[in-house]
Protein backbone atom coordinates (compact mmCIF):
# COMPACT_ATOMS: atom_id res chain seq x y z
CA UNK A 1 0.00 0.00 0.00
CA UNK A 2 2.39 2.70 -1.29
CA UNK A 3 1.42 6.30 -1.51
CA UNK A 4 2.03 8.89 -3.03
CA UNK A 5 4.03 12.19 -1.62
CA UNK A 6 0.40 14.20 -1.45
CA UNK A 7 -1.50 10.80 -0.31
CA UNK A 8 -3.46 10.58 2.54
CA UNK A 9 -1.91 9.00 5.23
CA UNK A 10 -4.27 6.62 7.10
CA UNK A 11 -2.40 4.17 9.94
CA UNK A 12 -4.83 1.88 11.35
CA UNK A 13 -3.62 0.00 14.95
CA UNK A 14 -5.83 -2.73 15.39
CA UNK A 15 -5.25 -6.96 17.05
CA UNK A 16 -7.56 -7.91 13.54
CA UNK A 17 -5.63 -6.66 11.08
CA UNK A 18 -7.09 -8.94 8.24
CA UNK A 19 -10.76 -7.72 9.96
CA UNK A 20 -9.91 -4.34 8.43
CA UNK A 21 -7.13 -5.23 5.26
CA UNK A 22 -10.08 -7.14 3.41
CA UNK A 23 -12.29 -4.31 2.98
CA UNK A 24 -9.93 -1.61 2.29
CA UNK A 25 -8.24 -3.62 -0.58
CA UNK A 26 -12.17 -3.12 -2.09
CA UNK A 27 -14.15 -1.11 -4.18
CA UNK A 28 -13.46 3.18 -4.35
CA UNK A 29 -11.09 2.79 -1.40
CA UNK A 30 -8.97 0.19 -2.85
CA UNK A 31 -8.51 1.75 -6.36
CA UNK A 32 -7.39 5.11 -4.61
CA UNK A 33 -5.06 2.77 -2.89
CA UNK A 34 -4.27 1.44 -5.77
CA UNK A 35 -3.78 4.74 -7.27
CA UNK A 36 -1.40 6.27 -4.65
CA UNK A 37 -4.38 8.66 -3.20
CA UNK A 38 -4.32 7.08 -0.32
CA UNK A 39 -1.25 5.23 1.96
CA UNK A 40 -2.65 3.09 4.08
CA UNK A 41 -1.28 1.13 6.54
CA UNK A 42 -2.58 -1.67 9.02
CA UNK A 43 -0.41 -2.12 12.31
CA UNK A 44 -1.09 -5.36 13.92
CA UNK A 45 -0.70 -4.28 17.75
CA UNK A 46 0.38 -7.59 18.89
CA UNK A 47 3.19 -7.02 16.57
CA UNK A 48 4.27 -3.97 19.77
CA UNK A 49 4.04 -6.43 22.40
CA UNK A 50 7.96 -6.93 24.35
CA UNK A 51 6.76 -10.15 26.70
CA UNK A 52 6.75 -13.29 25.84
CA UNK A 53 3.49 -14.10 25.19
CA UNK A 54 2.67 -10.86 23.56
CA UNK A 55 -0.18 -9.67 25.53
CA UNK A 56 -2.50 -6.32 24.84
CA UNK A 57 -4.93 -7.17 27.28
CA UNK A 58 -4.96 -7.43 31.15
CA UNK A 59 -7.27 -7.52 34.07
CA UNK A 60 -8.88 -3.97 35.51
CA UNK A 61 -7.28 -2.79 38.34
CA UNK A 62 -10.17 -2.45 41.63
CA UNK A 63 -11.71 -5.86 39.82
CA UNK A 64 -14.96 -6.41 37.38
CA UNK A 65 -15.67 -8.32 34.17
CA UNK A 66 -13.09 -8.74 30.81
CA UNK A 67 -10.05 -7.50 30.29
CA UNK A 68 -8.80 -3.74 29.43
CA UNK A 69 -6.31 -2.74 26.61
CA UNK A 70 -2.93 -2.27 28.06
CA UNK A 71 -1.61 0.87 27.23
CA UNK A 72 2.14 0.19 26.18
CA UNK A 73 1.22 -1.53 22.65
CA UNK A 74 -0.49 0.90 21.85
CA UNK A 75 2.10 3.51 22.74
CA UNK A 76 4.69 1.90 21.10
CA UNK A 77 2.63 1.38 17.90
CA UNK A 78 2.45 5.47 17.52
CA UNK A 79 5.92 5.74 18.75
CA UNK A 80 6.84 3.32 15.73
CA UNK A 81 4.36 4.99 13.11
CA UNK A 82 5.77 8.61 14.49
CA UNK A 83 8.78 7.45 13.83
CA UNK A 84 8.41 6.15 10.49
CA UNK A 85 6.17 7.72 8.85
CA UNK A 86 6.14 11.27 10.89
CA UNK A 87 3.85 12.97 13.44
CA UNK A 88 0.33 12.62 12.42
CA UNK A 89 -1.94 15.59 13.00
CA UNK A 90 -4.58 13.19 14.89
CA UNK A 91 -4.62 10.26 17.06
CA UNK A 92 -8.26 9.01 16.89
CA UNK A 93 -9.48 6.28 19.49
CA UNK A 94 -12.22 4.67 18.26
CA UNK A 95 -15.03 4.45 21.75
CA UNK A 96 -18.75 4.12 21.96
CA UNK A 97 -18.46 7.16 24.43
CA UNK A 98 -16.78 9.45 22.11
CA UNK A 99 -18.33 12.37 19.91
CA UNK A 100 -20.93 11.38 17.37
CA UNK A 101 -18.79 11.01 13.76
CA UNK A 102 -20.46 13.06 11.26
CA UNK A 103 -20.01 14.36 7.73
CA UNK A 104 -18.34 17.37 9.25
CA UNK A 105 -15.47 15.28 11.06
CA UNK A 106 -14.81 13.41 7.91
CA UNK A 107 -14.51 17.23 5.55
CA UNK A 108 -11.63 18.13 8.68
CA UNK A 109 -10.27 14.94 8.78
CA UNK A 110 -9.67 14.57 5.25
CA UNK A 111 -7.63 17.85 5.11
CA UNK A 112 -4.94 16.47 8.21
CA UNK A 113 -3.09 14.85 6.01
CA UNK A 114 -1.88 12.36 8.65
CA UNK A 115 -4.30 10.49 10.61
CA UNK A 116 -3.85 7.45 13.05
CA UNK A 117 -6.73 5.31 14.30
CA UNK A 118 -6.48 3.39 17.29
CA UNK A 119 -8.77 0.18 17.53
CA UNK A 120 -10.00 -1.31 20.84
CA UNK A 121 -11.58 -4.87 21.84
CA UNK A 122 -12.18 -6.08 25.45
CA UNK A 123 -14.26 -3.40 27.93
CA UNK A 124 -12.09 -0.49 26.59
CA UNK A 125 -8.53 0.93 26.59
CA UNK A 126 -6.76 1.79 29.43
CA UNK A 127 -7.73 5.87 30.10
CA UNK A 128 -4.06 6.76 29.55
CA UNK A 129 -4.29 5.97 25.81
CA UNK A 130 -7.43 7.94 25.65
CA UNK A 131 -6.18 11.11 27.80
CA UNK A 132 -2.37 11.40 26.74
CA UNK A 133 -2.13 9.75 23.68
CA UNK A 134 -5.41 10.10 21.67
CA UNK A 135 -6.22 13.82 20.72
CA UNK A 136 -10.03 12.64 19.97
CA UNK A 137 -12.37 9.75 20.49
CA UNK A 138 -14.79 9.35 17.98
CA UNK A 139 -17.92 6.90 18.31
CA UNK A 140 -19.73 6.39 14.50
CA UNK A 141 -23.54 5.54 16.61
CA UNK A 142 -25.69 4.71 19.42
CA UNK A 143 -25.55 0.85 19.25
CA UNK A 144 -23.03 -1.63 20.80
CA UNK A 145 -20.50 -2.76 18.51
CA UNK A 146 -17.45 -5.18 19.87
CA UNK A 147 -14.64 -3.21 19.21
CA UNK A 148 -13.30 -0.54 17.16
CA UNK A 149 -12.41 -2.09 14.14
CA UNK A 150 -15.84 -1.39 12.51
CA UNK A 151 -15.81 2.45 13.11
CA UNK A 152 -12.58 2.03 11.73
CA UNK A 153 -13.27 1.54 8.95
CA UNK A 154 -16.43 3.74 8.45
CA UNK A 155 -14.11 6.53 9.50
CA UNK A 156 -11.74 5.74 6.52
CA UNK A 157 -14.38 4.80 4.08
CA UNK A 158 -16.02 8.38 4.89
CA UNK A 159 -12.44 10.09 5.24
CA UNK A 160 -11.39 8.69 1.60
CA UNK A 161 -14.49 10.06 -0.54
CA UNK A 162 -13.59 13.51 0.64
CA UNK A 163 -9.71 13.54 -0.64
CA UNK A 164 -9.63 14.70 -4.58
CA UNK A 165 -9.89 11.74 -6.93
CA UNK A 166 -10.63 9.21 -5.09
CA UNK A 167 -14.07 9.51 -6.29
CA UNK A 168 -14.09 9.74 -10.40
CA UNK A 169 -16.77 12.38 -9.85
CA UNK A 170 -15.72 15.31 -8.08
CA UNK A 171 -19.02 16.68 -8.55
CA UNK A 172 -21.39 13.67 -6.95
CA UNK A 173 -19.27 14.41 -4.05
CA UNK A 174 -19.79 17.92 -3.43
CA UNK A 175 -23.78 16.59 -4.70
CA UNK A 176 -23.64 13.92 -1.61
CA UNK A 177 -26.24 14.09 0.68
CA UNK A 178 -24.95 14.81 3.55
CA UNK A 179 -22.44 17.34 2.12
CA UNK A 180 -25.94 19.03 0.58
CA UNK A 181 -27.73 18.85 3.69
CA UNK A 182 -30.35 17.57 1.96
CA UNK A 183 -30.57 13.17 1.61
CA UNK A 184 -30.98 12.71 -2.26
CA UNK A 185 -34.14 12.43 -4.90
CA UNK A 186 -34.88 8.97 -6.15
CA UNK A 187 -33.33 7.38 -8.80
CA UNK A 188 -34.86 4.92 -11.87
CA UNK A 189 -33.36 3.07 -14.28
CA UNK A 190 -34.24 0.54 -17.30
CA UNK A 191 -37.48 -0.69 -18.00
CA UNK A 192 -39.38 2.17 -17.93
CA UNK A 193 -42.09 -0.17 -16.75
CA UNK A 194 -41.69 -3.00 -14.77
CA UNK A 195 -44.23 -5.49 -13.13
CA UNK A 196 -46.59 -3.19 -13.86
CA UNK A 197 -44.87 -0.07 -11.95
CA UNK A 198 -43.38 3.06 -13.97
CA UNK A 199 -41.32 5.67 -13.10
CA UNK A 200 -42.19 9.44 -12.72
CA UNK A 201 -43.16 10.58 -16.32
CA UNK A 202 -41.07 13.70 -16.45
CA UNK A 203 -37.78 11.58 -15.81
CA UNK A 204 -38.56 10.63 -18.99
CA UNK A 205 -39.37 14.12 -20.80
CA UNK A 206 -36.50 15.42 -21.63
CA UNK A 207 -37.13 18.62 -20.41
CA UNK A 208 -34.16 19.13 -17.68
CA UNK A 209 -35.42 22.31 -16.56
CA UNK A 210 -38.15 20.13 -14.79
CA UNK A 211 -36.30 17.10 -14.02
CA UNK A 212 -33.82 19.84 -12.01
CA UNK A 213 -36.94 21.00 -10.02
CA UNK A 214 -38.86 17.63 -9.71
CA UNK A 215 -35.83 16.56 -8.10
CA UNK A 216 -34.95 19.07 -5.65
CA UNK A 217 -38.80 19.10 -4.20
CA UNK A 218 -38.26 15.28 -3.58
CA UNK A 219 -34.95 15.71 -1.68
CA UNK A 220 -36.96 18.26 0.23
CA UNK A 221 -39.97 16.63 0.59
CA UNK A 222 -38.36 13.03 1.69
CA UNK A 223 -36.10 15.34 3.90
CA UNK A 224 -39.09 17.34 5.66
CA UNK A 225 -40.61 13.76 6.37
CA UNK A 226 -37.71 11.30 7.20
CA UNK A 227 -35.09 13.28 8.83
CA UNK A 228 -36.49 16.43 9.53
CA UNK A 229 -33.62 17.05 11.74
CA UNK A 230 -31.67 17.49 9.02
CA UNK A 231 -33.59 21.04 7.90
CA UNK A 232 -32.13 23.04 11.15
CA UNK A 233 -28.89 22.91 9.54
CA UNK A 234 -29.41 23.18 5.66
CA UNK A 235 -29.57 26.45 3.64
CA UNK A 236 -32.01 26.83 0.89
CA UNK A 237 -31.59 29.12 -2.37
CA UNK A 238 -34.38 30.68 -2.80
CA UNK A 239 -35.55 28.48 -5.43
CA UNK A 240 -35.63 25.73 -2.68
CA UNK A 241 -37.77 27.98 -0.65
CA UNK A 242 -40.28 28.79 -2.66
CA UNK A 243 -40.77 24.79 -3.13
CA UNK A 244 -40.66 24.19 0.36
CA UNK A 245 -43.55 26.64 0.73
CA UNK A 246 -45.24 24.70 -1.59
CA UNK A 247 -44.63 21.52 -0.03
CA UNK A 248 -45.47 23.19 3.44
CA UNK A 249 -48.70 24.51 2.21
CA UNK A 250 -50.19 21.30 1.44
CA UNK A 251 -49.31 18.49 3.11
CA UNK A 252 -51.21 15.70 1.88
CA UNK A 253 -48.24 14.39 0.33
CA UNK A 254 -47.77 10.85 -0.70
CA UNK A 255 -45.02 9.09 1.52
C1 LIG B 1 -16.68 -0.55 21.02
C2 LIG B 1 -17.89 1.01 19.65
C3 LIG B 1 -18.22 2.11 18.88
C4 LIG B 1 -17.43 3.07 18.32
C5 LIG B 1 -14.25 0.83 20.72
C6 LIG B 1 -13.50 -0.91 22.49
C7 LIG B 1 -14.15 -1.94 23.06
C8 LIG B 1 -16.40 -2.89 23.00
C9 LIG B 1 -17.31 -2.22 24.01
C10 LIG B 1 -18.66 -2.12 23.78
C11 LIG B 1 -19.47 -1.42 24.72
C12 LIG B 1 -18.90 -0.88 25.83
C13 LIG B 1 -16.80 -1.64 25.14
C14 LIG B 1 -15.56 -0.96 21.71
C15 LIG B 1 -16.60 0.57 20.20
C16 LIG B 1 -19.61 2.09 18.72
C17 LIG B 1 -15.39 1.23 20.03
C18 LIG B 1 -14.35 -0.26 21.58
N1 LIG B 1 -15.39 -1.97 22.59
N2 LIG B 1 -17.57 -0.98 26.03
N3 LIG B 1 -19.05 0.41 19.90
N4 LIG B 1 -20.06 1.06 19.33
N5 LIG B 1 -20.40 2.94 18.05
N6 LIG B 1 -16.80 3.86 17.86
CL1 LIG B 1 -11.92 -0.45 22.89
Amino acid sequence: MEGRDEALKIDIVTIFPRMVEGPLAEGIVGRAIERGLLDIRVHDLRAYTTDRHRLVDDMPFGGGPGMVLKPEPLFAAVDHIRAERGSPAAVILTSPDGRRFTHADGVRLSVLGHIVVLCGRYEGIDERVRENLATEAISIGDYVLSGGELPALVITDAVARLVPGVVGDEESVSRDSFARGLLDYPQYTRPAEYRGMGVPPVLLSGHHRDIERWRRREALARTLERRPDLMADVTLDPEDQALLKELLARPERSK
